[in-house]
């Protein structure tokens, strides 16, 4: 069967207007034997659990090339998996188009795990030595260990070797290790980009803290900056206040995430490993988790809490991923710490991401990316900045956007079938700007633009028997596909 062709002006033709992070800039890799927009890394076993991801991360734009961690060992030269990872993306990001680094598995600690960290070594206030996994060093330009004695980002020996995100790349780890994890995220994923609540949702955000009340001057701050970027919506804060007779619980939080109304969440307070900790010793922790009931409406979250993202320790699940992997519930992205956290004087933080994901409308990757280009400068003069910089990570798909704004689902026309041979399809919408790929049975794919107008015009060449599969998405709608025959 002779395979579909593409006229190449329409892959080389593309533009997009007013985003910072284009979804299409992996076809600067198109001179690349794949472009991968996404590279995702897992482990051996998981390769094939992760490919209908893959699948629909390809029909919003943007293709995934998902790497085992056995493929990457046989590929790369270095002295142990994490150096070869780091090369291999490296490799990525400054030849092939890449703009997005999923770590696809769990880690833990000494070097094991799924996709294992690689640890730094760092000193905690008081001044004990201690490792952190640092998913930043799997960005980097260089090795983290100018001494080359094998103990990775001392702060004096290898200070010439450390370097941090510059913001053009995004990375998270989704810290799943088995099948069903891998599932229940994919399926989380696809109802966030295509079955997104179109409500208020989208634009408000809950700002909580378990155990102190707010101050108004922290109110102030975060009412300035996060209505600047979120348009239209609303910042509410719940905390407790016992002098007024109000309780701020795991009940309320718990009803607060059930209720579905706010998509964007930020939770400051004592954490641990295994839960929030609120008044009274009362924790939220995974058996709250698995009474959500916020099905289809996934909130992304920042919190300040201690531990509650670390992801490396045997015991597993931390809170933080209780909440990205329980199926059908919680939330779809969480940025914690690993471990202690901002101190209170940088409890600010968080609230960049917010303002680089939803003002510069960057992915959650290169949000928290451009956070950390930020802290560069601080971070290479003190070692707790540096340390913070370290143990900040997103739980999540990094390539998801913040929605800032309520979406839409697209109606969309297109021919019911088509004859097979040369011409031009021409499908229209009422989406604007939005991302319209195309794909056959054949491996055809393309991937542009809508017009000001909604509409798309694909001169392509269709073969007999086969179908075409469109599906128009962008930040501001819910993904719509359709299939068209080929008789
Ligand atoms: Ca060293
Ligand atoms: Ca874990």
């Amino acid at each position: 069967m002779k395979s579909a062709a593409l006229c190449a002006s329409v892959t080389l033709s593309m533009i997009a207007p007013g985003i910072a992070h284009p979804e299409h800039e992996f076809m600067a890799g198109l001179s690349a034997p794949s472009p991968a927009t996404v590279l995702l890394i897992t482990g051996p076993d998981l390769v094939d659990s992760w490919k209908p991801f893959a699948a629909w991360k390809k029909r919003l734009g943007k293709p995934v090339r998902i790497l085992s961690t056995t493929q990457i060992s046989e590929r790369y030269e270095a002295k142990d998996l994490q150096e070869k990872i780091r090369r291999c993306i490296r490799n990525h990001t400054d030849h092939l188009g890449t703009r997005w680094i999923i770590l696809g598995g769990d880690s833990e600690e000494n070097g094991k795990g799924v996709v294992p960290a690689r640890d730094t070594l760092h000193r905690t206030q008081s001044g004990e030595p201690t490792k952190i996994p640092t998913d930043i060093y799997y960005l980097s330009k260089k090795d983290w260990d100018s001494d080359n004695d094998g103990i990775y980002g001392e702060w004096q020996e290898d200070k010439d070797s450390i370097d941090y995100p510059d913001g053009d790349v995004g990375l998270g780890r989704i810290p799943v290790r088995r099948t069903e994890d891998v599932k229940a995220y994919t399926d989380k994923v696809i109802a966030y980009e295509s079955r997104y609540p179109e409500s208020e949702f989208a634009i408000s955000m809950a700002y909580a803290s378990s155990t102190l009340p707010l101050g108004t001057e922290l109110q102030t701050s975060w009412n300035q900056k996060i209505s600047k970027v979120l348009e239209g919506g609303a910042l509410r804060y719940f905390f407790p206040s016992p002098g007024k007779g109000k309780t701020f619980g795991p009940t309320e939080w718990l009803t607060l995430v059930n209720s579905g109304t706010n998509g964007k969440l930020h939770l400051k307070g004592p954490g641990t490993h295994g839960g929030w900790l609120f008044e009274n010793s009362a924790l939220i922790t995974k058996a709250e988790v698995s009474q959500l009931t916020n099905r289809e409406a996934y909130p992304i979250m920042t919190t300040t809490s201690p531990y509650t993202g670390q992801f490396d320790r045997g015991e597993d699940p931390s809170i933080a991923e209780s909440m990205i992997r329980t199926p059908e519930r919680g939330a779809i992205a969480v940025v914690a710490p690993s471990r202690q956290g901002p101190s209170s004087g940088q409890e600010e933080i968080l609230s960049q991401f917010w303002e680089y994901g939803l003002g510069q409308k960057v992915s959650a990757g290169a949000a928290l990316s451009l956070l950390k280009a930020g802290m560069a400068q601080q971070a290479t003069a003190t070692p707790s900045a540096h340390l913070l910089a370290c143990e900040l990570n997103l739980l999540g798909d990094p390539t998801l956007g913040l929605r800032g704004t309520v979406p839409g689902t697209p109606t969309v026309k297109a021919p019911r079938e088509l004859p097979p041979g040369n011409l031009s399809l021409i499908i229209e919408s009422d989406a604007p700007h939005s991302i319209v790929s195309l794909q056959d049975d054949y491996g055809l794919y393309a991937v542009t633009l809508a017009d000001e107008s909604g509409n798309v015009v694909f001169p392509l060449n269709v073969v007999e028997d086969s179908t075409i599969t469109i599906t128009v998405s962008g930040p501001e709608y819910n993904a719509v596909t359709l299939t068209i025959p080929v008789r």
